[in-house]
């Protein structure tokens, strides 16, 4: 039967997004599914592949660029609220009016003026306003998108830019003892090139597109190569982008296939005039970390990022960022988790790993994690307490609440009877 509710009540007129409330449009799209993603920062959360991948490569930058005082030049930015206006996602960025990529079906539109970034970029012009001439933006990015193991519709990039003077960037001509090369040629800057041409900008020396070129891709795949082995296989791809122009992509080997894991180039001098910047150039990357985090812990599909499975979660809590680790892969069966608490005996007897062993034997294989969540000390009687989580998993079936209880009450009585703890 159909029903007519929807048209007698009608949909919400205002949405809110990160705390503000906006009139909805013809070009509103954002869903609650969509939403319910900001916020969880998974780049900032200690124990995530994410985080790790993320210090790992702000190591690589920080090592390679340093002032006379040994101190990192970046400036990392990494909690802009993911809200962003039509003007800093895409006019800042030259991006033209009628582009294709401005369309309704790629983006994720809070409404006309107002989109959830499709890019880290759409911070870029604001940063360069504000002074900052070498940062990095770390965030999560929305795009309407394929749906397949390396897409998804939330995903997380790295932008960098580094920004040079000429003294900067080019040495003295120690050859001729002439003066040092200069980094503009007083040509006007013209705004993004056709897409099928990719020359360098008629504002830019050639001494300063070399230099910058050398210096971008050294840097990019000095840090593909720390991360993923010297013998890693890379190719540079050139690209499209409208506010950086010459651009390429890197692409590296995974699993036989060529996967693309960043987007870079020479930025547009009109976004620096724009922005305020004077007598300056610069490069711009920005790259996916999911695709160098798939890459570096072997993961398979980009879904797992988004996993609160403790299954998941535990094989990525170390302390270094550096660890080497490869993914194991946890079952596509739910978990179930019980928790069982009882009074040690005394606690000078009581080993927490005589209890984990005999949860292994009494429960086997479908015991997937112990961990003790709770201890806690009787103020009159000074008894402890403890309080373990057990997660059951099976590797091939789904289990029913039913049979964990069976195994979780063996647990129970064997406790009880070997360790002589008293079950709460
Ligand atoms: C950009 O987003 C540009 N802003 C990058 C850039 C910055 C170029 C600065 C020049 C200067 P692109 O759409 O190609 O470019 O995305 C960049 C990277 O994000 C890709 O190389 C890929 O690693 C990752 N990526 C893109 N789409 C997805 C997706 N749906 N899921 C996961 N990762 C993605
Ligand atoms: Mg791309």
């Amino acid at each position: 039967s159909r029903s007519y509710s929807a048209s007698r009540e009608p949909a919400n007129k205002t949405i809110t997004v990160c705390g503000k409330d906006f009139v909805r449009d013809r070009m509103t799209n954002v869903n609650a599914k969509i939403l319910s993603h900001i916020g969880r920062a998974l780049h900032r959360q200690k124990d995530h592949p994410l985080y790790h991948t993320k210090t790992r490569l702000l190591q690589c930058l920080h090592q390679r660029y340093q002032n006379r005082r040994g101190n990192p030049v970046f400036t990392v930015v990494e909690d802009l609220p993911p809200l962003v206006t039509v003007q800093q996602n895409f006019d800042q960025l030259l991006v033209p009016p009628d582009h294709v990529c401005r369309n309704k079906r790629d983006n994720y539109y809070v409404n006309r003026r107002h989109l959830l970034r499709a890019h880290t970029s759409a911070h870029q012009g604001d940063l360069l306003a504000s002074g900052l001439d070498n940062f990095v933006i770390v965030g999560d990015v929305y795009r309407r998108d394929e749906i397949d193991a390396f897409h998804y519709p939330v995903f997380h990039q790295m932008e960098g830019v580094k920004l040079y003077t000429a003294e900067e960037l080019l040495p003295e001509d120690a050859g001729t003892g002439g003066p040092r090369p200069q980094v503009l040629t007083g040509l006007p800057s013209t705004g993004a090139c056709a897409p099928d041409t990719n020359a360098p900008q008629a504002a830019h020396t050639p001494q300063a597109v070399a230099a910058l070129t050398t210096d971008l891709q050294q840097c990019l795949q000095a840090m593909a190569t720390t991360l993923f082995g010297e013998k890693t296989q890379c190719r540079w791809v050139p690209a499209y982008f409208p506010f950086t122009q010459p651009s390429w992509e890197l692409e590296v080997l995974l699993d036989g296939r060529w996967v693309e894991i960043l987007g870079c180039g020479i930025v547009q001098q009109r976004i620096l005039e724009t922005a305020g910047v004077k007598a300056k150039v610069g490069w711009a990357f920005g790259l996916g970390l999911e695709r160098w985090a798939m890459k570096l812990y072997d993961i398979p599909d980009i879904r797992i990022f988004w996993s609160r499975d403790s299954g998941f979660l535990s094989q990525f809590k170390f302390e270094d960022s550096n660890t080497l680790y490869k993914y194991k892969r946890v079952s596509a069966y739910p978990q179930c988790t019980n928790d069982i608490s009882f009074w040690l005996p005394s606690a000078a007897t009581f080993d927490s790993n005589d209890f984990y062993d005999l949860v292994r034997q009494v429960g086997g294989d479908i015991v997937e994690q112990v961990s003790l969540v709770d201890e806690f000390k009787h103020p009159k009687t000074g008894r402890t307490s403890h309080c373990y989580r057990i997660v059951y998993r099976h590797m091939e079936k789904t289990l029913t609440q039913e049979e964990v209880n069976v195994v979780h009450r063996a647990i129970a009585a064997t406790a009880t009877a070997e360790l002589a703890v008293t079950v709460r």
